[in-house]
């Protein structure tokens, strides 16, 4: 996987960006005008993804890339071709925010569309050539899904945040459970917005949790709300691994907020959006992969141990993370 060292100096989160960020630039394909926020993950001697590319008529949707690196990637030139159970061509009107994960044998994409309103669309594959739509897991309004990487008690696991149809002022993480990928339930509350400022208006899930021996090391996203728009930052907790709807630690920082360019300028400034991380288990490397500016893909890296020291060192948590989230 990627790795740079640290510098010499780091001020806040233990958290580093690629110095040759951004690892994706404009126009990255024939019809595609940006990249962003995108999944990768390790595949046979290599390195596979799912990227979000807004098509140069706007509409986003996702595209298959690989890589040997991590870094450098090649995609197909076309939209990755869903088909429904019997086969059948079932592409989405539009998809964004794609989440690749790992479950046993199977390879599941989670992406935003339309059902009839912003909801969560989902497909599964086991060799990247056929991707098979299985049902929506929600009813609209609802985005930012993204599955853990095994069971837990025996059911699969969906963190998601419902919203309304637009541009959501609000919004909470959410666990639900499954015992076959089709039907979900079992809701719970995960945690909220919080007070601190850089994440006061809505959060939203990141990448797939990375389980550590302190819980389910989770990098989401928290907005704020300023007179010149949204600005979006990476934070970090640590969920109980058991039982995910308890947050044991929250730091009360964000781990990385908007400062360079390609973070502040892009088609929507001021937005970091992890959607997936690569870990070593053996050295405790992380690569967090996040699109930036709704423009580009950016590359950071942190420890496992340092970041987990981090969070627990600035942890705030209140009654709404703690508790199991069941009213
Ligand atoms: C959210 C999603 C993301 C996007 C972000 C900032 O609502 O649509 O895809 O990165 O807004 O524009």
């Amino acid at each position: 996987m990627p790795w740079q060292a640290p510098p010499e100096r780091m001020d806040g989160a233990p958290i580093w960006r690629y110095r040759d960020n951004p690892i994706i630039n404009r126009n990255p394909l024939k019809g595609v005008a940006r990249i962003f926020n995108s999944a990768v993950m390790p595949y046979q001697e290599g390195f596979i993804g799912v990227f979000r590319g807004e098509q140069t008529n706007g509409i986003p949707n996702i595209y298959l890339g690989r890589s040997q690196d991590a870094i450098h990637w090649e995609f197909d030139e076309e939209k990755i071709p869903f088909v429904d159970e019997e086969g059948n061509p079932f592409m989405p009107i539009y998809a964004y925010d794609p989440r690749l994960v790992k479950i046993e044998d199977t390879y599941y994409i989670i992406w935003c569309q339309d059902f009839y309103g912003a909801a969560i669309g989902i497909a599964k594959t086991k060799d990247f050539q056929k991707f098979e739509r299985i049902e929506n897991p929600f009813l609209p309004f609802n985005r930012n899904a993204v599955l853990f990487p095994r069971k837990v008690n025996g059911n699969y696991l969906m963190l998601s945040r419902p919203s309304d149809s637009g541009h959501t002022p609000f919004g909470d993480i959410f666990v639900s459970e499954s015992p076959d990928m089709v039907y979900w339930g079992k809701h719970r509350h995960v945690m909220g917005k919080s007070s601190e400022w850089w994440e006061m208006l809505k959060i939203g899930g990141g990448a797939a949790p990375i389980e550590t021996t302190e819980g389910w090391l989770f990098f989401y996203h928290g907005v704020t709300g300023t007179c010149n728009g949204y600005v979006y930052s990476i934070g970090g907790a640590i969920l109980d691994i058991s039982n995910p709807s308890i947050v044991k630690y929250r730091c009360e920082n964000f781990m990385l907020t908007p400062e360079e360019w390609y973070e502040e300028r892009g088609f929507v400034p001021n937005v970091l959006f992890p959607c997936a991380t690569l870990h070593d288990a053996g050295t405790g490397r992380i690569a967090i992969y996040y699109g930036a500016a709704d423009t580009y893909v950016g590359l950071a890296f942190t420890r496992v141990e340092d970041i987990i020291g981090y969070i627990k060192e600035h942890s705030v948590t209140r009654e709404s993370d703690t508790e199991i989230g069941r009213r």
